[in-house]
């Protein structure tokens, strides 16, 4: 077969963020750069012979992206490819389909929440065999071979039609072109229990009513045959699940700013169960008439709730986990259940080492990010079933009045009381703003010039005395790998805290996240318990806003997100 080899030259700035290669799709337009990346991917795996699971959240640039993997990934001895229909695999599903087929690894096309389009974002992610994002250690290899890299290797063949499902070969190799749904289904019937799921749903047609939106990301077809075909809910409980390459022009980010489409109709429709997810489908949103799931709570809820899950009962839990800015409610079922709980860097992929390794079962991240070990991605839409799950049985085991989102809520609090948490993005802020508040915190931490300080709120009068200041930096318990370097962490004597990181999703210029957290024991009663997250933290905020000179830095009067 007639392989090529075309000269390139390096492009700086190929390193992996937080979750892969994410820039302006016309960065990745200019000649050779995407070819540059994915052989680089090629050189730091073992690409003889290996099976690669190919797809993505089906945004601008994804089909002719595919073709060029396969002309690049043949050309380097891959031995088989299973691509999703149109390129479409949700980020679990394409987790799934690694785990389930055993492939070596996999290329994801997604940018996740970013907008897309031609004049937006693209990326390229590469999976191991896991199902997991792969490691620092595969990405940091990557990275060192786009600085290097002289040539890249090409086969030609003329490019395969990705919408017919079947067998073809491609040169040398074989591609398999798969239903991008059906894997996936089959997994969720796994785990949850559909049947008690459907006869709540069907007992609860008027005052139960479900309402997903896609925001035109990957999600769709999924949420459909969830939803529609397999619970038997009305067409009407889906909407925009068509994925669009630019997802009408939105920004599909399952917020309560992103998803104003969600907001707004549950609002109107009275749907006391809403939902939504990102564009590649790994995050969700849980919001229902009047409820908001903060997602640090979704997870601790989950965890607490983990018995009514098929799949938690027949294997039991192993262990929780949370990313560092993720609130401290999870860790407090870990204690109350008796179970190892840990805290890792932001991004999925710290994750991973502790579930193969049989120590972690339901994990999740602030940024609306819920999983578990049946796969090594966060889940959307296992988090949206999740919750369908754990609400028909809460109704199950009390035959009185329906209980929804707001009583599991209200009953959490009650046993563990409440962290309140919220979160500030400042984005594409100028870099050396964004540095110089990290160089002045780091100042702080060396010299030790906020310890004991005390800082009052000017509208609440609330006193926060800073009782440390750290750099947070991760062990990993399995391999021993060290990650420095994770976020600034300020901590007040009354356990509440503020993290400051610098976001490594982000396509231009610099984004900036702090993180307020502050813990109300289940003692201070409903009233205290039942406040809103900006009533619940409003001093704290101030204060942290103070302490960081944040706004001199940025020049930002306002975040452009709060979560
Ligand atoms: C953000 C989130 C992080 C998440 C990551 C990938 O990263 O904060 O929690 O894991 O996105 O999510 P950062 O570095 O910008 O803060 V996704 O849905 O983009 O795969
Ligand atoms: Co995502």
């Amino acid at each position: 077969f007639p392989v090529k080899d075309i000269p390139t030259k390096p492009f700086d700035g190929q390193k992996p963020g937080t979750s892969g290669l994410r820039k302006r799709v016309k960065v990745f337009q200019q000649e050779h750069y995407t070819e540059n990346f994915i052989q680089a991917i090629f050189d730091s795996i073992e690409a003889k012979g290996a099976t690669l699971v190919i797809g993505g959240d089906g945004r601008f640039f994804s089909p002719e992206t595919v073709q060029t993997i396969l002309k690049i990934g043949s050309a380097n001895g891959v031995g088989k490819f299973i691509v999703g229909k149109d390129s479409i695999l949700s980020t679990p599903a394409a987790s799934n389909i690694i785990r389930k087929y055993k492939a070596t690894g996999g290329i994801l096309l997604t940018a996740s929440h970013n907008p897309g389009g031609p004049d937006n974002d693209f990326g390229i992610k590469y999976n191991v065999s896991n199902g997991g994002p792969a490691p620092e250690n595969v990405t940091n290899k990557i990275y060192e071979k786009t600085k290097t890299i002289q040539s890249y290797k090409v086969l030609e063949a003329s490019p395969i039609d990705l919408g017919k499902i079947g067998k073809f070969t491609y040169g040398p190799a074989e591609v398999a072109i798969i239903d991008s749904v059906a894997d996936y289904l089959t997994l969720l019937e796994d785990i949850f229990d559909f049947p008690l799921i459907k006869s709540f749903l069907d007992s609860h047609k008027s005052d139960f009513r479900v309402l997903f939106d896609g925001l035109h990301g990957v999600t769709g077809p999924y949420a459909r045959a969830i939803l529609v075909s397999t619970l038997g809910l009305p067409e009407t409980s889906i909407q925009n699940c068509v994925p669009l390459p630019d997802f009408g022009g939105g920004h599909p980010d399952p917020n309560l700013t992103y998803a104003h489409t969600l907001v707004e109709a549950v609002e109107r429709d009275n749907i006391a169960f809403g939902a939504a997810s990102d564009g590649d489908g790994d995050r969700n949103m849980i919001y229902g008439k009047g409820a908001f799931v903060t997602p640090s709570d979704s997870v601790a809820i989950i965890a607490h709730w983990a018995e009514v899950i098929p799949y938690f009962k027949k294997g039991g839990v192993k262990g929780l986990a949370r990313s560092m800015p993720t609130s401290k409610a999870i860790d407090l079922v870990a204690q109350k259940k008796g179970l190892e709980y840990f805290e890792v860097p932001t991004g999925w992929k710290f994750f991973g080492n502790l579930m193969d390794a049989g120590r972690l079962s339901i994990c999740g991240e602030e940024s609306f990010g819920t999983g578990s070990d049946h796969i090594r991605e966060k889940d959307g839409l296992w988090a949206i079933v999740a919750w369908l799950n754990i609400i028909a049985a809460a109704n199950a085991k009390s035959s009185n009045k329906l209980i929804g989102i707001n009583d599991l809520l209200n009953e959490f609090y009650e046993i563990y009381g409440r962290s309140f948490f919220s979160r500030y993005d400042y984005e594409e802020v100028p870099s050396d703003g964004a540095n110089a508040l990290v160089a002045h915190l780091n100042d702080a931490l060396k010299s030790g010039s906020l310890n004991d300080t005390v800082h009052t709120s000017a509208s609440t009068s609330t006193k926060f005395t800073v009782s440390s200041l750290y750099d947070f930096e991760y062990k990993d318990p399995i391999d021993h790998s060290v990650s420095k370097n994770q976020g600034q962490v300020i901590t007040f004597s009354d356990g509440s805290r503020v993290v400051f990181r610098l976001s490594g999703t982000g396509s231009q210029g610099a984004t900036v996240r702090m993180y307020v957290e502050r813990y109300v024991p289940a003692k201070a009663g409903p009233a205290e318990l039942g406040k809103s997250a900006s009533e619940g933290l409003k001093g704290l905020i101030e204060v942290a806003l103070e302490i960081s000179k944040l706004k001199e830095f940025l020049g930002r009067d306002e975040p452009t997100v709060i979560t």
